[in-house]
C-alpha cells in the first residue's frame, strides 16, 4: 500500500522561483508607499505570518443543504484524510496551523494516534465541538425537542455527558476550549416555555462548565434561528452573555458571522464582548441571506475588516483577557472545499493587515473633533490598500505558495485523492 499523494516542497519551490520576481516587485512599492504613511512593511508581515485560523474538519468535505448534496472527487473518508487534506491548507498558505473537530462526526478509538498524525503535519488542535443536534443510530433519548433545555431531565443528562466526553477527547488531543452550539428551540408559539427553556440551559451548562480542566474554556454559540423557526433558546449575544455571565469567568461567547439577522451590526457585537471581556471568538465564513455558510470576505468583505477593525483596537488597548480564538465555519457546497479554505483564510488575513495599517491617530482625532467622513476615511483608507503582495511574500518566506490556488491546481492532489479514495456511498464528509 502506497503513503498517500502529498504535494513536494520541490513543486512548491519550482512555483513560487516563477512568481518570486514579480512579487518581490509588487511589494517593494506596497512597501515604499506604506512607509510614506509610517507604516514599516516588514512589521506587517511579521505579524501577518503569526496569523492563524482554525480549519474545521467538517469543512474540508463537500458540503450541502437539505435538498442536496454533490459530493466532489476525493472526499476525506474518515478524519484522518481530513487532517490530510486540512495540511495542504497550511502546507501551501501556511495561515491555519491549527483544526477545529466536531464530535461524534470525528470519533476514533485512539485519539493519540489522531494527535500525532496532526502533529507529523505541525498541526495542532483548536476548540472541540459537540454535536447534540442530531440522534446517533438507535439513540433512545432524543434530541428532537432539544438537548441542554430539554424538559426530559434524561435527555438534558445524556446532553451533558456527551459534552463531558467531548472535554475528555480535547484533553486527549490538547484541546482548551469547547464549543457549545445547540439547536433547542421551538416551531410554534406557546411550544415551548421560553424562561424554563433558559433556565434549564443554564443549569445543565452549569454541569459542563464543573467538568472543565482549570485551563479550559467553554464557548456559547448563538444563532437566530435554524433548525428551529420559531424561537431558538441562545438566539442572540445578549441571552449567550447573559449566559456566560451566569456561569462564570470559563464561559465566553462565540461569534459566528452567519447567525444573525440581516444588517445586525456584527463588529459592534464584537465590540461589546470585548468591552466585558466575554468575546471566546469567532467562526468565521459569510452570508448574503441566512446562515449561508458562504466563504469568508465573498459576500461582505468591508464587514469583515470592521470586525478586525474593533479587534486590532482591543489588541491596542490591551483590553482585559482579550483571547479569541479564530476559526473558520464553512459549508463548501460547489468549489473545492481545500481551495475554499486557502483563500478563505487569505481574506481573514487581508482584513486582519488592512485594520492593522489603519492610523489609529488619525481615526481617534477624527473622532474626538467629530469629523465624521474623516474618520471614515481613515478605515477606507486602510481597506481600500491592497496587501496582497504583502500576504504573499509573508507567506513565501513561511515556505508556503505565493499563490496556493494555482499551486495546488497545478499539483494535480484532488485527482490523485480521487483515484486513491474511491467514493464511499451513504457517507458524508461536509455539512449534511
Ligand atoms: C451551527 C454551526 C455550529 C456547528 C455547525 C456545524 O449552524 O455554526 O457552529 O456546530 O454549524
Ligand atoms: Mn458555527
Amino acid at each position: 500500500m502506497s503513503a498517500p499523494f502529498s504535494i513536494s516542497a520541490e513543486l512548491v519551490a519550482e512555483h513560487n522561483a516563477q512568481l518570486e520576481g514579480a512579487i518581490t516587485e509588487d511589494y517593494d512599492a506596497l512597501k515604499r508607499a506604506l512607509a510614506r504613511r509610517g507604516i514599516d512593511a516588514e512589521a506587517l508581515a511579521q505579524k501577518v505570518a503569526a496569523f492563524g485560523v482554525a480549519i474545521p474538519t467538517w469543512g474540508v468535505g463537500t458540503g450541502g443543504t437539505r435538498f442536496a448534496r454533490f459530493p466532489g472527487q476525493g472526499e476525506p473518508r474518515n478524519v484522518f484524510e481530513k487532517i490530510d487534506d486540512c495540511a495542504v491548507i497550511q502546507q501551501l498558505g501556511r495561515a491555519t496551523p491549527t483544526i477545529s473537530p466536531h464530535f461524534p462526526w470525528d470519533k476514533v478509538d485512539d485519539y493519540a494516534a489522531l494527535r500525532e498524525q496532526a502533529a507529523s503535519h505541525g498541526l495542532a488542535f483548536d476548540a472541540v465541538n459537540s454535536n447534540t443536534f442530531q440522534d446517533q443510530p438507535g439513540q433512545e433519548l432524543s434530541y428532537k425537542f432539544g438537548s441542554l433545555s430539554h424538559t426530559d431531565a434524561r435527555v438534558r443528562a445524556r446532553a451533558i455527558a456527551h459534552n463531558v466526553e467531548c472535554i475528555e477527547v480535547g484533553r486527549k488531543l490538547g484541546s482548551k476550549a469547547l464549543t457549545v452550539w445547540i439547536a433547542d428551540g421551538s416551531n410554534f408559539a406557546g411550544q415551548s416555555n421560553l424562561t424554563k427553556a433558559l433556565d434549564r440551559y443554564i443549569d445543565a451548562t452549569r454541569e459542563i462548565v464543573a467538568a472543565l480542566p482549570a485551563d479550559w474554556r467553554v464557548f456559547l454559540e448563538h444563532k437566530l434561528y435554524e433548525p428551529a423557526f420559531y424561537s431558538t433558546v441562545i438566539s442572540d449575544w445578549g441571552t449567550s452573555f447573559a449566559a456566560a455571565q451566569e456561569l462564570g469567568p470559563k464561559a465566553y461567547c462565540l461569534v459566528d458571522l452567519g447567525h444573525h439577522a440581516p444588517n445586525v451590526n456584527i463588529e459592534q457585537i464584537v465590540a461589546r464582548l470585548v468591552r466585558f471581556n466575554k468575546l471566546a471568538g469567532f467562526h468565521f465564513n459569510d452570508s448574503k441571506y441566512g446562515d449561508d455558510d458562504l466563504d469568508s470576505g465573498s459576500v461582505e468583505p468591508f464587514r469583515l475588516f470592521l470586525v478586525f477593525n474593533e479587534l486590532i483596537d482591543a489588541e491596542r488597548r490591551k483590553a482585559e483577557g482579550f483571547a479569541p480564538a479564530y476559526m473558520i465555519d464553512q459549508s463548501h457546497n460547489v468549489t473545492d472545499p481545500i481551495e475554499s479554505l486557502m483563500q478563505s483564510a487569505i481574506e481573514l488575513q487581508r482584513a486582519y493587515a488592512q485594520a492593522l495599517i489603519v492610523d489609529r491617530g488619525a481615526l481617534e482625532a477624527a473622532q474626538e473633533t467629530n469629523d465624521a467622513l474623516g474618520a471614515h476615511l481613515e478605515l477606507k483608507r486602510a481597506f481600500t490598500t491592497d496587501v496582497s503582495p504583502l500576504l504573499a511574500v509573508a507567506r513565501m518566506r513561511a515556505g508556503g505558495a505565493i499563490a496556493p490556488i494555482a499551486a495546488y491546481r497545478a499539483s494535480g492532489y484532488r485527482a490523485r485523492k480521487a483515484r486513491e479514495r474511491p467514493a464511499v456511498g451513504g457517507t458524508s464528509s461536509g455539512i449534511v
